[in-house]
């Protein structure tokens, strides 16, 4: 009983959200390839990719992927994104 509660916890703790701004999308099929690439991958949940905005939207767990590593995946198909927090890092 008691670790199942601390099992619960540890889940909710590893699964974390996060807005990348994503440049050099230009239509809907941009958008779409990036979304079905990063939904493929292990340990990225609810994700969605919003052409109008340039930014991608979703829940990863810190035990399967890193920002970085998303970022990354993202960069090698041709664009360039940004998380939130090199953007504030960039205008210190
Ligand atoms: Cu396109």
């Amino acid at each position: 009983m008691y670790n199942m509660v601390i099992l619960q916890k540890k889940e909710l703790i590893m699964k974390k959200h996060i807005n990348i701004d994503i440049q050099g999308m230009h239509c809907a099929s941009c958008s779409a390839i990036i979304e079905m690439t990063l939904k493929n991958k292990k340990g990225i949940e609810n994700i969605s990719v919003n052409l109008l905005s340039g930014s991608a939207s979703m829940i990863y767990d810190e035990n399967e992927i890193s920002p970085d590593e998303i970022t990354g995946i993202i960069n090698d198909l041709g664009y360039k994104a940004i998380t939130a927090e090199e953007g504030v890092k960039k205008k210190f």
